[in-house]
């Protein structure tokens, strides 16, 4: 089997021409950016004025990671995520009127208004559901990648999750067995450099967490998440591998959240100017200067997109606010299935 065990960087955009990123693909790529960013910025701001209920956590400064594997896969792949996971199921094609309403709590939420943000579902979009247990979105993309292996359906599974996650027993018993069994599983890892108020520096002594890929004789690749296009390249590469039956890959993406672990974090932990620097290597920015001019993506295409987005997005603002609350008779229907 020819597998790598060498942990390796995936060459930057600095370095490298667009030939593989068409005018279309430029186009994707900003919508599914700004869908994203746009998504939770709307609910930072809804969540600051008290309208939102719950215990929200929004991946603003993130969104290269989810749009770039987004691109890069099909629509019947899987993918699995976390707590922090409305920038996965915005990208993989989830409604945000749904999801809107779900975070409102209503009936016409995407999980009837039962779920919340930690529990986001839509299996008809390949996206097996948000996660409030750290690690917990690995065993699950496993199964459904050992699913994809045993209907010989060429589906890939991408799994979603952070640098704490990398620390918890079932991560590593994941990566295992995908290992073993040759899965075409990706393994995401989303490296912001904290877990809560905890510095990755202090809860481990690795730098790079893709060297975790070479327990389990898997790659290990280290990726710009701010760069789409550095995560849209190695997403490729990595499905590429699995859909071969070459097993699975460990992608790090280095990353930053612009804003705190949760909404109303007070983020005493870190120094201020760590968010500044971060918002210099804003991933739509970058795209837009870096990589729209060398594709042909103009200014004015892109403006057409904000302007979209920002309409869908008010008109799930309001088709949240204006739905109905579930009636308490319903309370416990659709939380378990008997089979
Ligand atoms: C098994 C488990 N342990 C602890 C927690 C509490 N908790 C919620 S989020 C979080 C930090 C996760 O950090 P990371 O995996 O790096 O993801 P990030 O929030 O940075 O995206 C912790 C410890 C939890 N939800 N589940
Ligand atoms: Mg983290």
């Amino acid at each position: 089997m020819d597998k790598m065990t060498e942990v390796t960087t995936e060459p930057q955009k600095e370095t490298t021409t667009f030939a593989d990123i068409d005018h279309a693909m430029g186009l994707r790529m900003y919508e599914n950016m700004r869908r994203v960013r746009d998504f939770d910025e709307a609910v930072h701001e809804l969540n600051a004025a008290g309208e939102l209920p719950g215990f929200v956590h929004v991946y603003v400064g993130e969104e290269g990671i989810a749009s770039g594997v987004m691109t890069a896969i099909n629509d019947d792949d899987y993918i699995t995520s976390t707590h922090r996971g409305h920038g996965h199921c915005v990208a993989k094609g989830v409604e945000m009127d749904g999801m809107m309403a779900e975070l409102y709590g209503r009936v016409t939420g995407i999980c009837k208004g039962k779920g919340g943000s930690m529990h986001i579902a839509d299996f008809s979009k390949g996206m097996l559901g948000a996660n409030g247990i750290v690690a917990g979105s690995t065993p699950i993309a496993v199964g459904a990648a050992l699913s994809a292996q045993m209907r010989n359906s060429g589906q890939v599974a991408v799994c979603f999750f952070g640098d704490g996650a990398t620390n918890e027993g079932i991560f590593h018993e994941s990566l295992n067995l995908a290992s073993i069994w040759d899965l075409p599983c990706i393994f995401v890892c989303e490296n912001n450099g904290y877990a809560q108020t905890t510095a990755t520096s202090y809860a481990m002594n690795v730098k790079d967490l893709a060297v975790r890929a070479k327990s389990y004789n898997i790659p290990g690749v280290i990726v710009d998440g701010q760069d789409i296009i550095a995560v849209h390249r190695a997403t490729k590469k990595a499905a590429e591998r699995a859909r071969e039956g070459k097993g699975p890959s460990l992608l790090e993406c280095k990353t930053t959240r612009f804003y705190g672990h949760f909404e109303g974090d007070n983020l005493k932990y870190r120094d201020p100017n760590e968010a500044i620097e971060a918002r210099k290597r804003d991933p739509l920015v970058l795209f837009a200067d870096n990589v729209a001019p060398a594709i042909g993506v103009t200014t004015d295409e892109m403006k057409v997109i904000d302007e979209k987005v920002a309409d869908v997005i008010k008109k799930a603002i309001e088709f949240g606010r204006s739905s109905p609350f579930p009636s308490p008779e319903d309370c416990l229907n659709d939380v378990y299935v008997n089979y």
